[in-house]
């Protein structure tokens, strides 16, 4: 089986020419290069507003993909390294604050126009929460799958703060026989047949109490890039529901059928999210949760270190917020297994550290490590395989030489 969990290799090679960004906003500057570890792995990286300079994947939209060091520096992922995913090339670059509207309408009894400061007038919750995209690692995917291909970095842990969207479907008044309820952004397509990006929960899920309209990132305002001024929270679910820049909100008597919802991203209809590699699923649903992930942070595919002195390895483990039990590591490529120590507990939606300490022989050793949560979910050795590559899911491994 070939190694998932190489950190990603840094190669830099010295600036890219202006021409390579050209086709993108102007706003772009490159700096340098970087090769995940992935077929055609090679991916420049460029400065964008408000941010350090990540992995680009696309610019027309933007993609950007957070360098894998940034997950070893802390729990927490900084704004400016937080990844950003767009579908429609028509992103807002400059929101004015003060006319800002959120509209609130369909199947309520009062529709609303809320202002950020009325927003700011409700009680505020705050919440540590990962954001992943259901593409994340799709690139480690064998055999490989059209759509973006991403090497690990398509997530990111933040706390946000806001008001609960139950609050405000209480103070819009739903009306009976509502079923979900859809979320609009101000980014727009450039082409008349590309569909706007439009989002909708279930309406149980959005009256649950924990989504959240949030206003706030660890502390700041959002990034322009992370939704500014507002986006959706929906704790443990993949980043594709987390809409950006809402700017309406409409309670529907019926599912949204829209290309987002009942095209893109659906997942096999069965207990794995998954079908034999090359296959096609017979009925799909819409993706829901994340599926559990553990990673090593501390060290990299490949790395070097001293034969018999003890180290600590470290890393971090989520779920889809029923909350990681107990996180494993193993430095024999999964033959015998240590409990690691589990960090600071931040909230059931956030990244968990863990850390063990370790003392290598001299040779090559294959790292691994797998987390179990709370309802006895956890990866397989094995990777799982869907056609559109969501929700990659294995036991991730390293390997280090001790000499
Ligand atoms: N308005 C808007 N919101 C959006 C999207 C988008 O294209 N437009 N993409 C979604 C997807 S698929 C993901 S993975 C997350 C990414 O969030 P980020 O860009 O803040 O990292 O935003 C979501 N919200
Ligand atoms: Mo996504």
């Amino acid at each position: 089986m070939v190694t998932k969990n190489r950190r990603d290799f840094l190669r830099y090679a010295g600036a890219l020419g202006a021409g390579a960004l050209a086709a993108g906003p102007s706003f772009a500057r490159a700096a340098e290069r970087i090769v995940l570890p992935i077929g055609n792995g090679e991916r420049p990286l460029a400065r964008y507003p408000q941010k350090r300079p990540l992995i680009v994947l696309t610019t027309r939209p933007p993609q950007l993909e957070t360098p894998w060091e940034v997950f070893r520096e802390g729990v927490i992922t900084p704004n400016d390294a937080f990844f950003v995913r767009y579908h429609l090339a028509g992103i807002p670059t400059d929101i004015d604050p003060d006319s800002y509207r959120i509209e609130v309408g369909g199947k309520v009894a009062t529709p609303l126009a809320l202002s950020l400061d009325d927003l700011r007038r409700f009680d505020p919750v705050e919440l540590v929460a990962v954001n992943q995209c259901s593409g994340n690692s799709r690139g480690f995917f064998e055999p490989r799958v059209a759509g973006g291909q991403l090497g690990n970095g398509a997530m990111g842990n933040a706390k946000w703060r806001g008001v609960p969207l139950k609050a405000v479907l209480e103070r819009a008044g739903v009306q009976p026989g509502a079923k979900q309820v859809s979320f609009d952004g101000l980014d727009e397509p450039v082409a008349p047949v590309t569909p706007d990006f439009v989002k909708a929960l279930g309406i149980d899920h959005a009256m649950e109490g924990e989504v959240m309209l949030a206003y706030s990132m660890n502390d700041a305002d959002l990034p322009m890039l992370n939704g500014y001024p507002v986006r959706l929270i929906v704790p443990g679910y993949y980043g594709t529901y987390w809409v950006k820049h809402v700017s309406r909100i409409t309670v529907l008597d019926e599912a949204l059928a829209n290309f987002w919802m009942a095209t893109a991203y659906r997942i096999p209809d069965n207990d794995c999210a998954c079908v034999a590699p090359g296959t096609a699923p017979a009925r799909t649903v819409p993706i829901g949760r994340y599926d559990v992930r553990s990673f090593i942070t501390s060290l990299d595919d490949g790395e070097r270190v001293a034969a018999n002195r003890q180290m600590v390895v470290r890393g971090i483990a989520f779920d889809g917020g029923y909350g990681i039990r107990e996180v494993a590591l193993s430095i024999d490529g999964g033959r015998m297994w240590v409990q690691t120590t589990l960090g600071k507990y931040l909230g059931r939606y956030s990244f968990r550290e863990w850390e063990s300490p370790v003392s290598l022989p001299p040779g090559t050793h294959e790292l691994k490590v797998r987390a179990l949560n709370s309802i006895g979910q956890s990866q397989p050795l094995d990777p799982l395989w869907n056609p559109a590559g969501y929700m990659r899911n294995v036991v991730e491994s390293v390997r280090v030489v001790a000499a």
